[in-house]
């Protein structure tokens, strides 16, 4: 951890490079197609575990016909006498068919806008889930410097269950969810970053470099081998009034 910041595993079907390894910050990025994030470790961060029966499924027709490791280094000075790099990750893979299906379902903020200044800025997700039931059993929360508190509920019947609330400035690995929940046709998937625009003299968007903001909101399930969807996504704001009534711990910073 000393060397490494984080690492986020992506699975792709045509990555920058095949081979050896390239710097995917500038023009290159780590796939030519619609990158998959699978896995994140960040320091300190507690390993995350498949559940048991549990795995990703990767090759045949899955789409992921490549694994890309993306290192974000801290501390490079360790490398000033060439000495070589061995951060990595140890996949465990087999050919035997799993019971049960792991997969990712990305929340995602595409509009929000930071006024500067401003303390509080709200970016709200949510989506009626409209697939077969899937476990939550890890989450994790993304934005820049910016970001407060990232929190993401299944909303069923009015009620809002917890899946996962944490600060993003906080290691940015997967943590496990706080309830375990089914999620099943016809529950809302609702989450809700919480910003501030103090030390901002511009207003601060949405978008790729450190200057801009990011709200993201990852859930990582399980479902029935027999009828899995492994990513799913929803970039839809949530509607004012269905917000009126996320719990008030979605609004409290937690304490780094
Ligand atoms: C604009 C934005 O929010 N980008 C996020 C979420 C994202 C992840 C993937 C968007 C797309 C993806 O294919 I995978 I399109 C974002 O870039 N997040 C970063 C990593 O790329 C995963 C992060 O650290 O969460
Ligand atoms: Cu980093
Ligand atoms: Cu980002």
């Amino acid at each position: 951890m000393d060397t490494a910041h984080h690492m986020i595993l992506y699975g792709c079907k045509t990555p920058y490079a095949t081979q050896g390894y390239w710097d995917c910050g500038r023009e290159l990025g780590t796939c030519r197609d619609q990158a998959k994030i699978m896995y994140a470790w960040a320091r300190n961060a507690p390993p995350t575990k498949l559940p048991k029966d549990v795995g990703f499924k990767v090759a045949g027709d899955t789409r992921i016909n490549y694994f890309v490791l993306q290192i974000h280094y801290g501390d490079v000075t360790g490398f000033r006498d060439h000495h070589k790099d061995c951060s990595g990750l140890s996949l465990r893979m087999t050919s035997k068919p799993q019971p049960f299906i792991a997969g990712i379902y990305l929340m995602m903020s595409v509009d929000t806008l930071i006024p500067p200044g401003k303390t509080v800025t709200n970016a709200d997700i949510a989506c009626t889930y409209t697939s077969s039931p899937m476990y939550p059993f890890a989450f994790r929360t993304h934005t820049h410097s910016l970001g407060k508190v990232v929190s993401g509920y299944r909303v069923r019947n009015g009620q809002w269950t917890q899946i996962g609330r944490q600060s993003p400035l906080l290691p940015q690995a997967f943590y496990p969810a706080t309830n375990t929940i089914d999620v099943k046709n016809g529950d809302i998937l609702a989450a809700r970053c919480v910003f501030t625009g103090e030390g901002r003299t511009t207003t601060t968007q949405i978008g790729g470099t450190s200057s801009d903001e990011m709200c993201n909101f990852y859930i990582m399930y399980y479902m029935d081998n027999t009828r899995a969807v492994p990513y799913m996504n929803c970039r839809d704001d949530g509607s004012a009034e269905l917000f009126k009534n996320i719990p008030s711990e979605a609004s409290v910073p937690i304490p780094v």
